[in-house]
């Protein structure tokens, strides 16, 4: 019974050596498989990788191939460049002559620029003497420009006609217009009302064509002796003799001048306050009225401010035979018919067709409408001047003029 039990024992043994074994050997076997799959798998992967490197390698020569084109395509234009440089280098070569050419004119030119006169009086001093227009460079212009200088005793031509019927006509146009244009003024206006009405053009008439001739022949002889010492070099600033040119302008033209220096013009308020600017000046106001009278206002100072400030005046000194109509206008800035620059609730450039340095509004407005706007008050008769020809000039300040006393002509 021991023995079959041991012998069974030993059995029973041998046998769970045995399935040990076997398993070992199955354990080996799965181990082998297993590594045979991971290697399985490690070679799809790298295909997969393959793959995607051959699709990008291909991509990569197309690009290859269109850089290839683009360098080539530069290369072609780098070339044309170069020719066309060369080109140029040779045309340059040949322009340099010339440049250097433009470079002495250049030089020339800003030479003679230097020595052109920077208004009439520099011409008066270097000995011209014919009134006519002259091309003058004010300091600080950008370019030259042409002025009519007046250079010995001198008046616009006009006809020696008697006025016409028309012309008193327009007279009394004039002065009922002036009287109105000034319907807002208040007491700083010079004149006052006296409502003598103009009852009859013939009075009017002879009363202005009798002092007017009176007053030319007395005054221009006083004028001439004060003059001899000191005649001409005045730059004209304005000039109406014919009525041809328009003087209801902007203000924009104001400022740059308009007309033509040989006839009717304005000369141009940023020359004109360039050439104030340079030296103190004075201005001579000549005017005929439309009976022939003869009147001169004159001004020992005469400035007009920058276009920052309007072109504003700065006048005084009075003397003539006018009457001063000029004055009420000191300090004030520059209107035109689209700028209101005036002291008044209406807009008196507008409503005068002019422009002037307007207060409420005027005692003179010399570009107003021709003939019947060109308006000057003269103080002694209490009474409108209507001018048909004008002129405005000015000349740096003769220093001698405070000591010489200008005659004032007798106003009655
Ligand atoms: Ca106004």
């Amino acid at each position: 019974m021991d023995s079959l039990h041991i012998q069974l024992l030993y059995n029973a043994n041998r046998l769970s050596a045995v399935e040990a074994a076997l398993l070992n050997r199955t354990l080996s076997q799965c181990r082998r498989t297993t590594v045979e799959l991971q290697q399985a798998a490690t070679v799809l992967t790298l295909r997969e990788k393959q793959q995607g490197i051959r699709h990008d390698l291909m991509g990569l020569q197309e690009k290859v191939k269109r850089i290839d084109l683009s360098v080539y395509r530069v290369h072609n234009t780098m070339k044309a460049q170069e020719t066309a440089i060369n080109t140029l280098k040779s045309d340059v070569a040949g322009l340099k002559p010339t440049t250097s050419q433009l470079l002495h004119l250049q030089q020339e030119v800003d030479n003679l620029l230097h020595h052109v006169p920077k208004d009439c009086h520099g011409y008066y001093q270097r000995g011209f003497m014919k009134s006519d227009v002259y091309v003058i460079h004010p300091n600080l212009v950008t370019q030259s420009v042409r002025a009519f200088c007046v250079m010995e005793m001198w008046e616009p031509e006009v006809s020696n006609d008697p006025p016409s019927a028309l012309n008193i006509a327009r007279g009394d146009v004039t002065q009922r217009q002036g009287r109105s244009s000034n319907k807002d003024d208040d007491e700083r206006s010079n004149r006052d009302d006296n409502d003598d009405e103009d009852d009859e053009d013939g009075n009017n008439k002879e009363r202005g064509a009798g002092v007017g001739r009176g007053s030319r022949r007395d005054y221009a002889a006083e004028v001439f002796a004060y003059d001899q010492s000191y005649v001409g070099g005045w730059t004209v600033i304005q000039r109406r003799d014919a009525g041809r040119v328009n003087f209801t302008r902007s203000f924009a033209e104001y400022e740059r001048g308009f007309g033509d220096p040989a006839g009717e013009h304005w000369l141009g308020n940023e020359v004109i306050h360039l050439l104030t600017l340079q030296d103190d000046c004075e201005l001579r106001v000549l005017m005929r009225d439309v009976f022939s009278g003869v009147w001169e206002a004159r001004y020992s100072k005469f400035k007009v401010a920058s276009k920052a400030d309007n072109y504003r005046l700065h006048v005084g000194g009075y003397h003539g035979n006018a009457s001063d109509g000029l004055s009420y206008s000191d300090k004030m800035a520059f209107s035109a018919v689209d700028a209101d620059n005036d002291a008044s609730s209406s807009h008196c450039a507008l409503y005068n067709g002019g422009a002037w340095w307007y207060s409420h509004c005027h005692v003179s407005n010399l570009n107003g409408p021709f003939d019947v706007g060109m308006v000057w008050f003269n103080r002694a008769w209490q009474d409108w001047l209507q001018m048909k020809t004008t002129v405005m000039m000015i000349r740096p300040r003769h220093h001698s003029l405070d000591a010489f006393s200008v005659p004032e002509p007798a106003e009655t």
